[in-house]
């Protein structure tokens, strides 16, 4: 099944000048991108985003980190887009990622972990939404 997914390059991924190299990996694993741009989330928008994991200990932290500086939502689409960029990109927390994969290359701890992905294609669908019009996502051929 062709599906769609959302990557954020997140504000560690671009505080280490890795937008480019993140993405050509990406690219690389035949991802196509559908829509991409820079934003700033303010703590409402990244608050909003990561819902689901209010009440979580970590959530003032992720909401925090997420606003501290611009992230790169790209629109993803691919055969089994989900599963394939979440195992492109490994485990939530690098030290338990496997070798090769996007966070165990770059990120630093399981709160600043370079990239998200989205963990189901309905989720994939409702993220991509959070971020882009229909005008703005391009078909990928
Ligand atoms: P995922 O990004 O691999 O899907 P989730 O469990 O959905 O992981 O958590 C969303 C994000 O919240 C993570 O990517 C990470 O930035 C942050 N996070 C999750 N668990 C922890 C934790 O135990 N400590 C610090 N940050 C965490
Ligand atoms: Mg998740």
């Amino acid at each position: 099944m062709i599906e769609r997914t959302l990557a954020i390059l997140k504000p560690d991924c671009v505080r280490k000048n890795l937008i480019g190299e993140v993405t050509t990996r990406i690219e690389k694993a035949g991802f196509k991108i559908l829509a991409l741009k820079k934003v700033r989330l303010t703590k409402e928008s990244a608050g909003g985003f990561y819902a689901v994991h209010k009440g979580r200990p970590f959530y003032d932290g992720l909401v925090e980190f997420m606003s501290s500086g611009p992230c790169v939502p790209i629109a993803l689409e691919k055969e089994n887009a989900v599963a394939e960029f979440r195992a492109l990109i490994g485990a939530t927390d690098p030290k338990d990622a496997a070798p090769g994969t996007i966070r165990k290359l770059y990120a630093d701890n399981k709160g600043e972990n370079i990239v998200h992905g989205s963990d189901s294609p309905d989720n994939g669908k409702i993220e991509i939404n959070f971020f882009f019009s229909s005008k703005e996502l391009i078909d990928a051929q």
